[in-house]
């Protein structure tokens, strides 16, 4: 479900963003083939997606800095519940992890499906911060002509139930005028 402009206070998630990545920095992660992937990650919670030749997983330390992810700000944690409320999950998803893409020029995610979690019950809640980008989503196969999302700043996609292991990309950002155009995107998920 696209809620269109549900996260209406941009400004406060922009500065938690800020907060966490000092804490804990984007960085550009490998895949378990050795290939950088294009969006930059970093994760806030009680654990964080990584990636690197061990494989896909959460960590409850940020391999990086060898401390505890941030805590997730209480902006973050508000606009998961009641996102995933309004697209009819209930009053209840505590996500444990919000991982954090930074899309600039030119980067973009693949065709894959959130499948590192534990609790496929909980759905994904995906929020859109800064330029927008056309979300492409599969469902069951990977191949196949997806459905176009374009979302923009402030939009929220959630999915969940029978969706919830879709398959689903994210072209590039869009840029203006003067090739400006960073993407940051807030996935929120119940993984332990
Ligand atoms: O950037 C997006 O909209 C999607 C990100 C995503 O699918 C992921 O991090 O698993
Ligand atoms: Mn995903």
């Amino acid at each position: 479900m696209l809620l269109h402009g549900f996260a209406a206070s941009t400004d406060d998630l922009n500065a938690a963003v800020e907060l966490v990545s000092a804490a804990a920095p984007f960085r550009h992660l490998k895949t378990p083939g050795g290939r950088p992937m294009s969006a930059a990650m970093t994760s806030c919670g009680a654990c964080g997606w990584y990636s690197d030749s061990s494989g896909y997983r959460y960590e409850p330390l940020d391999p990086l800095t060898g401390r505890p992810w941030p805590l997730m700000p209480d902006a973050f944690a508000v606009l998961a519940r009641r996102s995933a409320s309004a697209a009819g999950f209930g009053e209840f998803f505590a996500p444990d992890t919000c991982l954090v893409n930074r899309y600039e020029s030119g980067a973009r995610m693949g065709a894959h499906r959130d499948a590192d979690e534990r609790d496929f019950s909980q759905p994904i809640v995906s929020v859109t911060l800064g330029a927008a980008a056309t979300f492409l989503w599969y469902g069951t196969r990977r191949s196949g002509s997806p459905t176009r999302v374009r979302l923009e700043p402030g939009d929220v996609l959630v999915w969940g139930g029978a969706a919830r292991k879709g398959y689903h990309a994210v072209g590039s950002p869009e840029q203006d005028l003067f090739g400006a155009g960073v993407r940051i995107n807030l996935t929120f998920r119940k993984a332990l």
